[in-house]
């Protein structure tokens, strides 16, 4: 190599180091706006890591309630639960039900029809204002009769404020919007679940399906615990910055961060809604039950029970 070519490759080279170090500057600078955006996702030991069982959770100054159907008292606090498709339930052996902690919600889905269960939560009422952000978290157990020939809803958060943003009455950003969970019919013997979001960007008349399939976290057996959280935080009047995330057993299924609920602030969380509901127009071709426990709903992220 001549001295003349050598100067040019080491003048070359001196060019890559920089341009290579002014790549990593950007991306030290970008890389954190970007991932950071909506707030660093959380994930694994939560709030709950500081109690065992959840027990004495209820006293934390970030939660709003902890329910664990253990005695009547969760009646008080939420709207809706008398239906005959629901029931507390400390054993059933017949659907091979193991509890998660004593007694668990059993939800029902009759053969021939939709419901399910349609329990809320109601913000307003119970604490006095509508949060902006809220943390939601239930177990959630598929019994061994658990097959949809086709999907349906599962518990979420909305805000419809009967108007708007559930069963057909699509959302103007002005009406009303929702984000319950959803299911799909079984692949592999796994129920696919996600949100089911009724939101200012929808296409037609239905909510959009975002199935939660980070590392495919969001396919759930049958005859086992599940730990489901979810979080929403509605966006700035009229633009895409509303996020919506999912954990399945504390780690992290899903996450949207450019969401839009709405165009006016009038319109916030107004409830925990533990919608379960087959269908679309479809019905059960044969019975199905769930099973709930351990729900806490809190202004921080809550985590699996230790
Ligand atoms: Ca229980």
């Amino acid at each position: 190599m001549t001295k003349c070519s050598f100067e040019r490759v080491w003048a070359l080279m001196r060019i890559r180091t920089l341009l290579t170090g002014v790549s990593l500057l950007a991306v030290m600078y970008l890389t954190p706006l970007t991932i950071f955006a909506g707030g660093q996702t959380p994930s694994g030991r939560g709030l709950a890591a500081k109690y065992t069982g959840d027990e004495g959770s209820e006293e934390d100054l970030n939660v709003i309630i902890f329910t664990d159907f253990e005695s009547d008292v969760w009646l008080k606090h939420w709207s809706g639960p008398k239906r005959e498709t629901v029931s507390v339930v400390a054993e059933d052996k017949k659907r091979n039900f193991q509890s998660l902690q004593n007694k668990a919600l059993r939800i029902k889905v009759p053969k021939g029809k939709h419901y399910g269960a349609s329990i809320e939560y109601e913000f307003k009422e119970r604490m006095g204002s509508e949060p902006e952000e809220i943390y939601f978290r239930y177990y959630l157990r598929f019994g061994n009769d658990w097959d949809p020939a086709r999907g349906g809803k599962l518990p979420g958060i909305g805000g419809t404020y009967g108007r708007a943003g559930w069963g057909g009455r699509p959302s103007n950003g002005r009406n009303g919007w929702s984000a319950r969970g959803l299911f799909k019919r079984q692949v592999g013997g796994k129920t696919p679940v996600g949100y089911y979001c009724y939101h200012a960007d929808m296409k037609g008349r239905y909510g959009s399906n975002w199935i939660w399939d980070t590392e495919k976290r969001g396919y759930l057996e049958n005859n086992r615990w599940y730990c489901i959280e979810q979080y929403v935080k509605m966006n700035t009047p009229g633009k895409n910055d509303g996020i919506l995330r999912a954990w399945v057993d504390g780690q992290p299924a899903f996450e949207k961060t450019d969401v839009r609920m709405r165009n006016v602030n009038t319109l916030r969380i107004e409830t925990v809604w533990l919608n379960v509901y087959l269908g679309g127009t479809w019905v059960a071709r044969s019975d199905h039950h769930l099973y709930i426990d351990n729900i806490v709903i809190a202004h921080d992220y809550i985590g699996p029970i230790q």
